[in-house]
């Protein structure tokens, strides 16, 4: 007899353990949501996180989290890095529910969206490459054609039987009645999954949803590597962490400063209705002389107004050109060092600009918008290159004096 209640109870705690996993990876009536974002690196796709994290909310279906769309040298085919790689899980669900790929994949698609029910999700047509998968009788989203479209999905092993425009269908849902109209057209009862081609979000940011930023918390391996890395190998006391973008594609990217009112990311220091400001080349790419000047200034500034806690060394992330050379000539003479990390991580540079004590990024990189927004999250100071306009700055400086 004695036997037999431990076995049921045995059987119970099974029981119980089966359904609150079940309980914790979904299952969720409201339905999900997933996107691939074709659009650019790390920085572009952070952006578009954000305002799908929003739509997900507005929509409240589960965010199913995308891996991280990765291009290394010399390979054809972009690489996904699980989400969770750089980024915690758990922080997110302060917000929303969110659910990785993986275990969407692994636990509840064969149950929630069998293969014969996958539809891919675009505003209008998308035409293929290859003319020969046109067919003007059956228009198609092509979500899986070329790189890094297809690679995306295979990773899940996912294909699409099916597409579906949602033009005029929009994602702000910050200022309509956007998510009923959503909620009306694909009920999650018969669109349990959406999913998108592109992201369901502005790129850039859009404004309201910069703060969602504090819940995207680095995880155990690059906060540890951030902590150590500061410990380890800057001098003790304070230190800048500066942003330096200046590869060969971004020397191309700023030619388009003439022709536009914002550029990438540029409303982060010009302001969404440029009411700080227009684009001028120096925002973009500035010349080494003004970098020197800007960080003396700076330091001379912090050693004015905090001279308890006195900067030490500058950290420099870059894409291509650290400057390291030209920066410790000049300002070993201030008693400062001048570091960088001895092998390229874009993520670990990320994460040790986030703790920096002063930060000064470009203002048109989305890169250094990451940082920003981290920064301010945490209260922590930021400023970009050339901004303001050093002749602005020095009218201001003129009228406090007078
Ligand atoms: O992040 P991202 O979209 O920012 O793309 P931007 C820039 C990429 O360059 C990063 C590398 O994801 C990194 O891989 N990178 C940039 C860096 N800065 C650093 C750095 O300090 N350290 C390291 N290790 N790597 C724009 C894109 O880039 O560039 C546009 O938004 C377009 O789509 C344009 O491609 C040319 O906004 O700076």
């Amino acid at each position: 007899m004695q036997w037999l209640k431990m076995k049921l109870r045995f059987v119970n705690l099974i029981l119980l353990l089966i359904s609150s996993t079940c309980a914790q990876l979904g299952g969720d009536p409201n339905g999900y949501l997933t996107y691939y974002s074709p659009l650019g690196r790390f920085g572009n796709q952070a952006d578009h996180f954000l305002g799908s994290l929003a739509f997900a909310k507005g929509l409240n279906r589960t965010l199913i989290l995308p891996p991280w769309v990765e291009y290394r040298k010399g390979e054809m085919r972009s690489r996904q890095v699980p989400f969770n790689t750089y980024f915690d899980v758990e922080p997110l669900k302060d917000y929303h529910r969110v659910i990785l790929m993986s275990d969407f994949m692994w636990h509840l698609a064969d149950d929630i969206w069998p293969e014969s029910e996958r539809v891919s999700f675009c505003y209008m047509e998308r035409k293929s490459l290859q003319q020969e998968k046109n067919n003007p009788d059956q228009p198609n989203c092509h979500a899986k054609d070329g790189n890094p479209f297809g690679p995306f999905w295979d990773t899940y092993n996912i294909d699409f039987v099916k597409s579906e425009f949602y033009g005029p269908l929009h994602f702000d849902v910050h200022h309509s009645s956007m998510a009923t109209k959503w909620q009306s057209k694909y009920p999650a009862d018969s669109w349990p999954v959406l999913a998108f081609t592109g992201a369901p979000a502005s790129f850039p940011v859009q404004l309201e949803n910069r703060e969602l930023q504090k819940h995207m918390q680095w995880s155990a391996k690059y906060r540890d590597a951030a902590r150590d890395f500061i410990r380890k190998v800057l001098p003790r006391g304070a230190f800048v962490g500066i942003h330096l973008r200046n590869g060969i594609d971004w020397v191309r990217a700023c030619e388009h400063v003439k022709d536009s009112q914002h550029l990438f990311a540029s409303p982060q220091c010009l302001g969404y209705k440029n009411e700080r400001g227009s684009l001028y080349p120096e925002l973009c790419m500035q010349t080494k002389e003004s970098i020197v000047r800007q960080l003396k200034r700076t330091i001379k500034n912090v050693r004015q107004t905090q001279p308890n806690n006195e900067i030490k060394s500058v950290f420099v992330a870059s894409d291509a050109n650290h400057m390291i050379g030209e920066l410790n000539a000049a300002l070993s003479r201030m008693g400062i060092s001048v570091h960088r990390l001895p092998e390229d991580d874009p993520y670990l540079d990320l994460a040790i600009l986030g703790q920096s004590n002063h930060f000064i990024g470009n203002c048109i990189s989305s890169y250094s918008a990451f940082v920003k927004r981290e920064r301010d999250s945490h209260g922590f100071p930021s400023y970009f290159w050339s901004f303001p306009k050093e002749k602005d700055r020095q009218q201001s400086k003129a009228h406090e004096e007078l």
